[in-house]
């Protein structure tokens, strides 16, 4: 039985990842150590409370005596390391915690996976670290980093910091770089779901700049699958870029949304940029579809259908979280939305 010991699974990748696996796996075992911020909430994983191979601690992965102890008292085999502050506006705002989290939290989970010995280690990056791509090309493992946020600083540090652990101490870190993911328990301060929700309700949808910069989309299961199968046959030391060759410009999406909800485009409004805003990300999977015969299942128009049909069905989830206090404290923070 492997006891994998998964970071952030309250969040929007992570408890899609928990509850893909305890529904197709019994021969894992799951502690998930989430530090509950705004972004994470115990509802995601309501169907898993009762399962047998399931445990969720409240924590954060700063705190080495509490890393030390899970490890030591589930005897933790394996570490898929979701846990970080997500949010590149966030980061533009303050980036203290996002250094704190992404990378000290990360070298806790490191330090503490080298004692115990473990026997994979898989750091969920991505492909922001890389920077921006003009018209042209795609990332690939060997790309060079260029982080231009304080967030994708702070995920390439995280990088860099695992890739040490392997090369210093052969640790089996394995990494993977998945391209911006959409789907059911995205939280809805990210452009899909801020963007279905604010149509639902007649709000205007902020653009930032032109509205052409790309993005390379991928259904959330779709990346859960290709994280599986890194935890169970990605080599030490290397990289997997994910992503479903799904390029758009956020205006397409947009409109994309208004349509299926039958919300006239005069709810869109061009806001003031966002600062270092990347303009394009594409990103080259062919090592992932090659060595381990892994491809994305869903299309991005029907993915898109269904994860809009699911933020409808599943409104009151979303409108806990945009009438409580965490998301009031971002608004305030955020003033700079100026209409242009
Ligand atoms: P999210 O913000 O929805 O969830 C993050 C989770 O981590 C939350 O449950 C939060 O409570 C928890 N967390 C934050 N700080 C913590 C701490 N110090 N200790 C323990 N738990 C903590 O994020 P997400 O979109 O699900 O992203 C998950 C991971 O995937 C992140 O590492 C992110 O960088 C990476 N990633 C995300 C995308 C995307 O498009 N969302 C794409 C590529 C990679
Ligand atoms: O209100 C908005 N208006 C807007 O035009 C928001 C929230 C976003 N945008 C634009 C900015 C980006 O070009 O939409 C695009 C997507 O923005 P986000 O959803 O904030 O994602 P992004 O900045 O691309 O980062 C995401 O993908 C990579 C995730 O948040 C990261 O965690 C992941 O690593």
């Amino acid at each position: 039985m492997k006891k994998i010991l998964v970071t952030g699974g309250a969040g929007f990748i992570g408890s899609n990842f928990i509850k893909h696996i305890l529904h197709c796996r019994d021969d894992i075992f799951i502690v998930n150590l989430d530090k509950l911020t705004y972004a994470g909430n115990l509802e995601n994983l309501i169907d898993c409370v009762d399962n047998k191979n399931y445990v969720f601690i409240k924590g954060d992965i700063v705190n080495d005596e509490l890393v030390k102890y899970i490890f030591g008292k589930y005897e933790i085999t394996h570490v898929v390391n979701f846990a970080a502050e997500s949010h590149v506006d966030r980061s533009i705002l303050g980036s203290e915690i996002f250094f704190r989290t992404n990378v000290i939290g990360t070298n806790v989970l490191l330090e503490n996976a080298k004692v115990f010995n473990v026997e994979k280690f898989v750091q969920i990056s991505t492909d922001e670290v890389y920077g921006s791509l003009g018209k042209d090309g795609l990332f690939k493992e060997t790309t060079p980093l260029h982080p231009n946020s304080p967030y994708s600083a702070s995920k390439a540090s995280a990088d860099l910091a695992a890739l040490a652990f392997h090369h210093t101490y052969n640790l089996p870190v394995v990494i993977t770089r998945c391209s911006n993911n959409y789907g059911p328990y995205q939280f809805p301060e990210k452009l899909i779901p801020l963007m279905i929700i604010n149509a639902l309700n007649d709000k205007k949808l902020p653009v930032y700049g032109d509205g052409k910069n790309i993005r390379d989309w991928i259904f959330v299961s779709d990346h859960n699958i290709a994280v599986e199968l890194v935890l169970e046959r990605g080599k030490p030391g290397e990289v997997y870029n994910v992503g479903a060759s799904s390029e758009m410009k956020n205006i397409d999406i947009i409109k994309l949304i208004l349509e299926q909800l039958n919300k006239p485009d005069s709810l869109i409004e061009f806001v003031k940029d966002r600062p270092g805003h990347d303009r394009r990300y594409a990103i080259d999977s062919n090592k992932i579809k090659i060595e381990f015969d892994w491809k994305p299942s869903f299309k991005f128009q029907d993915a898109l259908k269904e994860t809009i049909n699911w933020y409808i069905k599943n409104q009151n989830w979303w409108e806990r979280i945009i009438s409580g206090d965490y998301l009031q404290y971002y608004k305030s923070q955020y003033t700079d939305r100026t209409v242009i």
